[in-house]
């Protein structure tokens, strides 16, 4: 059995325990000596950094959530000076809704470590050819598993997304063995190579998928078109990035890299924590993290924890797949989306409030439209003028959100009103 950290992945539970109190000890503490917010927020619930000497005081911290992070934006949380930070990453969205993370040199390491573990644990060593079609830029897929891959010293193929042409014919001449991209684009490309007949070109062996849902059929189909095995990733940009826990052979869960990462499981209405085994909001701690360390973030994504001994030998708790959101935020091909930004949109295009968001998954990718009502004055317009305003809404959506919606200009009052809640999201995709 190959492992990255074999001391830190499979390392037993006291060891664990005491490290992670270590950890969590030192990182309160210095977030409360350098970040005036963090102080706030203790000072405010009667919390010091003497209070928190074990894991098992985690549950006095309070809760942080992304309006925090809005609150803070942008530098509110940095915990290190300036020049000690040389990264940030950030989630797509508008200013409002952005989340910007930083990173130390040091923090990078830790980062790019963590996706090497999940690199070696499905199967990758120093002999393989990594090609990584996850977004580079601000979006953490491509850097994360770009890093991940030098620390394992694989041959590195930093492709970036699209240009599927492109992709395609580099992983035949270079002879990628693993792939790492988000699950539809997986499909999409073992799709586009069935159909090219260069199913036998490939020597894909394995394939490192995450950053949206996706179900245990799609996985089967995805490993089946391409001839690999097909490992989950989960992680977020506010903890790091991918690498937050992985997949091991054994395919029941994602370890969590819980030397770096503390994970509870909460009760999303009460905020109490909840016995491992009980389906709840996953909540991270970062420990190890020194630019942008934060305590008890919750992410939204409903999940379940386990401790149940695993066949590979790491003692890492598992986390199921996320299995839904606690919040309205959509992940369409891979991209976070929130239909609030697509209202402000719509309404700052001169639109009226009316609109429907519906998504359908078909042949494993996403379809995104934007149906939206116009006003009388824009349906008494010319042809020709309704199609520039289609256009320019076009354009405006997709520099907000990063991805191309259809937009459908329909006539006035003819989306249906509701007379409860509007029903604004139709999410027809099946995970
Ligand atoms: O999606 C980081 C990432 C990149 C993970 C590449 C894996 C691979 P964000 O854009 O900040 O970061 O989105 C984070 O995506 O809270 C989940 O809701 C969702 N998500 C991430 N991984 C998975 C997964 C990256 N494996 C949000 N399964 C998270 C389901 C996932 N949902």
């Amino acid at each position: 059995m190959n492992y990255f950290q074999r001391e830190m992945e499979c390392a037993s539970r006291e060891t664990m325990r005491d490290i992670q109190s270590a950890r969590l000890a030192e990182t309160v503490r210095h977030v409360y000596d350098h970040v005036a917010y963090y102080r706030r927020l203790m000072d405010k619930c009667g919390v010091t950094p003497a209070d928190i000497r074990s894991v098992d005081d985690l549950p006095k911290l309070p809760l942080l959530t992304k309006d925090d992070l809005r609150d803070a934006y942008p530098y509110g949380l940095l915990a290190v000076p300036l020049e000690e930070a040389v990264r940030i990453q950030s989630t797509s969205g508008t200013t409002g809704r952005r989340v910007v993370a930083f990173y130390t040199q040091p923090d990078i390491d830790i980062w790019d470590e963590c996706c090497a573990r999940a690199i070696v644990a499905a199967g990758g060593t120093r002999a393989d050819v990594v090609h990584v079609c996850y977004g580079y830029g601000l979006f953490t897929g491509g850097p994360g598993l770009n890093g991940g891959s030098h620390k394992v010293g694989a041959l590195t193929l930093p492709m970036s997304s699209g240009n599927t042409e492109r992709q395609i014919q580099f992983m035949v001449d270079l002879g990628a063995t693993i792939l790492c991209c988000t699950p539809s684009y997986a499909a999409f490309l073992a799709e586009t190579i069935i159909e090219k007949g260069l199913r036998d070109k490939i020597k894909l062996k394995a394939g490192i998928f995450g950053a949206e849902a996706w179900s245990e059929e799609m996985r089967r189909d995805i490993e089946q078109k391409l001839g690999l095995k097909a490992y989950d990733i989960y992680g977020l940009t506010e903890i790091s990035g991918p690498g937050v826990s992985f997949e091991c052979a054994e395919q029941t869960g994602m370890h969590v890299n819980e030397d770096h990462f503390l994970v509870e499981c909460i009760d999303p209405d009460t905020g109490e924590t909840l016995p491992e085994g009980e389906k709840g909001e996953a909540v991270f701690t970062s420990i190890s993290k020194k630019a942008f360390p934060l305590l008890r973030y919750r992410t939204r994504d409903i999940c379940v924890l386990s401790r149940q001994p695993c066949s590979c030998g790491r003692t890492l708790i598992k986390m199921s797949k996320p299995m839904g959101r606690t919040d309205d935020m959509l992940i369409i091909r891979g991209v976070n989306v929130f239909p609030s930004q697509i209202e402000a949109v719509l309404l700052n295009c001169g639109f009226p409030p009316n609109y429907q968001i519906i998504i359908d998954r078909v042949n494993y990718t996403d379809n995104f439209e934007v149906q939206v009502e116009m006003t009388p004055e824009m349906f008494s317009d010319t042809v020709k003028d309704i199609a520039a305003k289609e256009d320019e809404l076009l354009s405006s959506l997709k520099s907000m959100l990063g991805i191309s919606p259809k937009v459908t200009l329909t006539a006035p009052r003819s989306i249906t009103r509701s007379e409860g809640k509007a029903v604004r999201i139709i999410d027809k995709r099946k995970i």
